[in-house]
């Protein structure tokens, strides 16, 4: 008997809903679901992919313990609770809670379980060592927008399915599907805005298949878009075109804000830019005069030297034009659940302080109660005071994702202790002591707690486990790790602390004379959401003190999702800065604009940059295991003009080497116009030859990893956050074989 189940697609930001075909528990297969009240419908080769990774035999069902004889090997839940228990309490005990590290990695922020738990384990730890891949992503805007509106999920998204004119930097969501705007079908939704007459314009350094089917394409020297969108500002200001409208009331440092975009002419930043100033000057004009416009910028703009003056600047357009908050512009989704621009007092917040401890060897600074993963090598391996003895990987692959990878490996195989939470043995795992392994995505619930808060709609989406869990579930995993870590033996019944954690959400709510639960009997609530445990319960809690009025079993009654209605306008009741203003000029972004004038005043030298580019059948570096996805051709080419093609002697299909200060490896080159001189480009993720890896496909179609060339020495001041794009490289044919 076939069955049909309804799920959310775990595996990007965009939240399409899948419907699932089951035969008993077997994946018959995967298709878009047409009701799906956001995706209607829509999806992409990653979604059809799931039945792939539900049904991958290298996906671990068993715990993986390094045995005396140096090999990992699949072991008992005891043996792998046994060995943590002995080793990782002593590290802490003898070396200091500092001296166990945690990294987080992406599936992290899409997953319900690890989302709401990891954080319980890293408060049981009680340790400052919190790494995550938000610092080779996104950390610059969540400064940003933490300091101008007061929380760092305070992410303006850009209302594209209103909008008349979309200025898009740095982002290619016809192969990512979107990030930081949650917005299935982008291809559709960019269609649509064009076909209502409405303008799209990329600033790529490549002509990437966004920029194909822009209106207008501006080609940029990798790192320089805050000398543009500052250029920007300059011609707002000198032309009188700046109309904040009903945001000047609310917005402090306009003013400051013109004296900082004083020397960024269009004149001064088009050779930087290598954007020509008239081309600038009418970009401005016409962001000014739209009906309704959109600033976005993404990974682009984000991962480079200056990441959050570029992602700041993003916004200051917004508000100077009057889009912020109005639709067709940039606005403020409203969540069902967690969000905190929701809670508290609407209008004021408590202030976002950065840099509150610094990192041990290079002095890089915390944010979010985080370190910059780019230092995460240099804390393991160098000795003294506070080094890194152990660390937890939470479903991430930092061996393939963080910058400079080979020093990152001799770290991570320098560790007393390493114990991952993940589904595979890869580049990362492979170096561990314990993989401890969680069920398959079907044998799970899915809500994207994170994502849904940065939605081009107000949507909510809940799916119920349809395939019955082969293992603990991640939550109770997580929970089991918080005890061991603790000293304590890894307990059979987590209820009682999961009861403890539930128990403090509703503390919090109850105390908050703004949630709907203030003032709630703890045990009365608690009571009202049994049966549940786990993650389901704290959502249930959450959707409760959420806005909307909503219950988990509302959810569930709603398979296909519940559409909440377009954005809307939210200031200032969302603001969360201390004034309750927006922050246009905050203290630590001016103090940067002089690095950036320094930049200005002498620009890098013109030798050649690499850049990264996403693929669609890829998802960062975990999903080459899936042969659905892996089928087809090798990506995994460098990109190289043909002028440069011709300068360096490198011809198509032909391998290159390509190397700088942090490493070296040999490509097959790809020559194409759709890079721009000076420019050449490398997908990530690839590289899956290591040995003692153990993924069958993923090692036939391995590729080459890029973060090899990113050098960890080069980080935004601001955020650390690890420079990914725009990294000097030299490029060189590979001389053929000299025959004996
Ligand atoms: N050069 C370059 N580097 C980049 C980027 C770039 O653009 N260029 N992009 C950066 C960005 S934006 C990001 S987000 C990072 C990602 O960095 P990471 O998160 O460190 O890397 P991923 O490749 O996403 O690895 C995910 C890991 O989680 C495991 N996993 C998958 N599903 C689950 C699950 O449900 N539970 C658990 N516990 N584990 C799971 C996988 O096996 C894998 O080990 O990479 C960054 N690195
Ligand atoms: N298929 C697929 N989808 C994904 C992922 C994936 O790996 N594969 N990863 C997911 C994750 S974790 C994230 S964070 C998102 C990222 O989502 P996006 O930000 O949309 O990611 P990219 O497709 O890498 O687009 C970044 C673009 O920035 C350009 N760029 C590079 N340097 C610069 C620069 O200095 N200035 C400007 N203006 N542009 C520059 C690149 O050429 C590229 O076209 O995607 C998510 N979705
Ligand atoms: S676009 Fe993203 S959410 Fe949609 S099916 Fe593809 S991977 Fe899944
Ligand atoms: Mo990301």
């Amino acid at each position: 008997m076939e069955r049909t189940a309804f799920r959310t697609c775990p595996f990007c930001e965009a939240t399409c809903g899948l419907e699932v075909t089951l035969r008993g528990d077997e994946v018959v297969k995967v298709r878009g679901d047409d009701a799906d009240v956001f995706s209607r419908g829509f999806l992409c080769p990653k979604g059809v992919a799931l039945k792939d990774l539900h049904e991958d035999r290298d996906r671990l069902r068993r715990p993986m313990v390094r045995g005396p004889d140096g090999e990992l090997a699949p072991a008992s839940w005891e043996q792998a609770w046994a060995l943590i228990g002995e080793r990782l309490p002593a590290i802490a005990e003898v070396h200091g809670r500092d001296a166990v590290g945690v990294y987080v990695g992406n599936p992290a922020a899409h997953g319900l379980a690890a989302l709401l738990y990891g954080r319980v384990l890293i408060k049981a730890l009680g340790t400052h060592s919190v790494f995550s891949a938000s610092t080779v992503d996104q950390r610059p805007k969540e400064i940003a927008c933490a300091l101008m509106f007061g929380a760092p999920l305070s992410v303006p998204i850009p209302d594209v399915d209103r909008t008349m004119h979309l200025l898009m930097l740095g982002a290619n969501p016809m192969a990512s599907n979107g990030s930081l705007m949650t917005a299935p079908d982008m291809r559709g939704r960019l269609k649509a805005l064009r076909a209502r007459g409405g303008k799209l314009v990329v600033v790529d350094p490549r002509r990437s298949r966004t920029a194909e089917v822009a209106d207008e394409h501006h080609p940029i020297r990798p790192g320089t878009d805050a000398q543009l969108l500052l250029a920007l500002v300059h011609v707002l200001f000198a032309e009188g075109l700046t109309a904040p409208g009903r945001l000047a009331a609310l917005t402090d440092g306009i003013a400051a804000v013109e004296e900082l975009a004083q020397p960024f002419s269009p004149a001064a930043v088009a050779p930087v830019t290598g954007i020509p100033a008239d081309a600038i000057r009418r970009m401005a004009r016409e962001l000014a005069a739209a009906e309704s416009a959109a600033v976005y910028g993404r990974i682009g703009t984000t991962t480079q030297a200056f990441g959050t003056l570029a992602s700041w600047l993003v916004d200051v357009l917004n508000v100077l034009t009057g889009n912020l908050d109005r639709p067709g512009g940039a606005m403020f989704t409203r969540a069902a659940a967690g969000q905190r621009n929701s809670s508290g007092a609407p209008g004021r917040g408590r202030a976002t302080q950065l840099a509150r401890r610094r990192t041990r060897v290079r002095g890089l600074p915390e944010s979010l109660g985080e370190l910059p993963a780019a230092a995460l090598a240099e804390e393991i391996e160098t000795p003294g005071e506070g080094q890194l003895r152990a660390l937890i990987t939470l479903a991430g692959n930092p061996a393939r994702s963080t910058p400079n990878s080979a020093r990152m490996e001799r770290a991570l195989a320098g560790l007393d202790l390493l114990v991952s939470v993940d589904i595979y043995v890869n580049e990362t795992t492979r170096h561990a002591d314990v993989i401890l392994p969680v069920p398959s995505p079907l044998e799970r619930s899915h809500y994207d707690l994170a994502l849904y808060q940065l939605a081009v709609r107000n949507v909510v989406n809940f799916s119920p486990p349809v395939v019955a869990p082969t293992l603990p579930d991640e939550w109770v995993t997580l929970l089991r790790l918080a005890a061991v870590a603790a000293g304590q033996p890894a307990p059979d019944d987590v209820e009682p602390f999961d009861r403890l954690v539930a128990g403090e959400l509703i503390r919090r709510e109850a105390g908050d004379a703004h949630s709907p639960l203030h003032g709630r009997d703890p045990d009365a609530l608690l009571a009202e959401v049994e049966p549940r445990r786990g993650p389901d319960r704290l959502l249930d809690l959450l959707l409760r003190a959420g806005p909307y009025d909503l219950t988990l079993a509302d959810l569930e009654a709603a398979p296909h999702g519940i559409d909440l209605g377009p954005l809307a306008p939210r200031l200032p009741g969302a603001l969360r800065t201390p004034s309750g203003r927006i922050e246009l000029a905050p203290e630590p972004i001016v103090a940067d604009v002089a690095r950036l004038r320094a930049a200005l005043a002498a620009p890098a030298e013109g030798g050649l940059v690499l850049v990264g580019r996403r693929q669609l059948r890829s998802n960062n570096s975990w999903m080459h295991n899936l042969p659905r996805l892996a089928s087809g051709p090798d990506g995994c080419t460098l990109h190289v003009h043909p002028d440069d093609a011709a300068r360096l002697g490198l011809s198509d299909g032909e391998p290159a080497r390509v190397r700088n200060r942090a490493g070296e490896l040999e490509v097959t080159v790809e020559v194409t116009d759709a890079v721009m001189r000076g420019v050449v480009s490398l997908p990530h993720g690839w590289g899956h030859d290591a040995p003692g890896a153990r993924l069958g496909v993923a090692a036939a179609h391995s590729g080459v990893n890029a973060n090899v060339l990113a050098d960890e020495g080069l980080v935004d001041a601001v955020s650390g956050n690890a420079v990914l794009n725009g990294i000097p490289v030299a490029v060189a044919p590979v001389p053929a074989a000299v025959p004996a």
